[in-house]
């Protein structure tokens, strides 16, 4: 890809139609697509697929695979770490994909209510937490060390069947709902002390709490996912969003507790979760009304 020309500087696609970074391409991607952070942990829910037809590795690293699961089908895409990893991939997802599409997150947390390891939380919403660089980059100080941005919705409809599946999967005594922070680092923006840097953050779990307090979860990507399905245009019915969005989060980091799992934990976890989440997408669009095969869409 970095040897082929790209259509144009606004919208970079390759002659073939692939797109820049994630090298998406029509026909290569469903309108249900679960999104991972880790590719192995993609590696392993693809294993519950009823059968792969597809998979890409970017050349920045995204993985895409592609295949069928009760008879319709679903993508899972690795998009690695952060706010604007989500970007490339719902964007270019969305300039290759015709027609809805519905996205689930399911990623790793750390948890900031009762939930611990082994659990997890359904996100019901999603802020972002910001490190505010004319805090800690002016002088005197402007503002607070950290920004929170006011809270999106997940989709309701995506929500309920996700925590439903996931209930019925893990138990409902595991599985915790509530709103979740996006920070823009593992660190700083998650409130994790440093002796190194300077990040003035010794309150801002609790801070959270005072400002969402629903707040269960803190990770990186989830609040960019529901803030641009809520800005997605294009849908048949104009005044409506054309992408839906719902996020589960294992709890990898129990912060009261200090905690991080195992490898063994994680995998088993997603392996349990795996047919719990394609389950959701397939019962909140189980067929393909709607669609435009044809045009585009596996
Ligand atoms: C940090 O360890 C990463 O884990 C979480 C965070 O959002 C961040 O991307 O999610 P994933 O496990 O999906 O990557
Ligand atoms: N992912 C995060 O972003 N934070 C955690 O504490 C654990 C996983």
């Amino acid at each position: 890809m970095p040897n082929e020309q790209m259509s144009s500087a606004d919208r970079p696609i390759s002659s073939t139609g692939r797109t820049y970074h994630v090298e998406m391409q029509a026909g290569e991607v469903a309108n249900r697509i679960v999104t991972v952070g880790d590719p192995q942990r993609a590696r392993t829910m693809a294993k519950h697929l009823d059968q792969i037809l597809f998979e890409r590795t970017s050349h920045r690293g995204f993985l895409t695979i592609t295949g069928i699961y009760r008879g319709l089908p679903l993508s899972i895409v690795a998009i690695g770490m952060g706010a604007p990893m989500m970007d490339f991939f719902v964007r270019e997802a969305r300039m290759v994909v015709r027609g809805p599409l519905t996205i689930v997150r399911f990623g790793s947390c750390g948890s900031i209510c009762n939930a611990t390891i082994g659990d997890v939380i359904a996100a019901t919403g999603a802020f972002a937490i910001t490190r505010n660089f004319a805090y800690f980059d002016n002088a005197p100080r402007v503002g607070q060390p950290y920004d929170l941005s006011p809270a999106v919705d997940a989709d309701p409809r995506l929500t309920s069947a996700l925590t439903a599946r996931l209930d019925a999967a893990l138990g409902a005594s595991h599985v915790y709902r509530g709103q979740v922070g996006n920070a823009d680092s593992f660190y700083g923006s998650q409130g994790r002390p440093a002796s190194d840097f300077y990040d003035a953050n010794h309150d801002l779990i609790p801070r959270v709490h005072r400002v969402f307090p629903d707040a269960v979860a803190l990770e990186m990507e989830s609040h960019m996912l529901f803030h641009l399905a809520r800005s997605s245009t294009g849908s048949e019915n104009a005044h409506l969003p054309s992408i839906r969005a719902a996020c589960a989060l294992m709890v990898y980091a129990d912060r009261s507790g200090n905690v991080f799992i195992s490898p063994e934990i994680s995998k088993r976890l997603s392996q349990l979760s795996a047919t719990a989440v394609f389950d959701a997408l397939v019962d909140d669009m189980p067929s393909q009304d709607g669609l435009h095969p044809a045009a585009g869409s596996v």
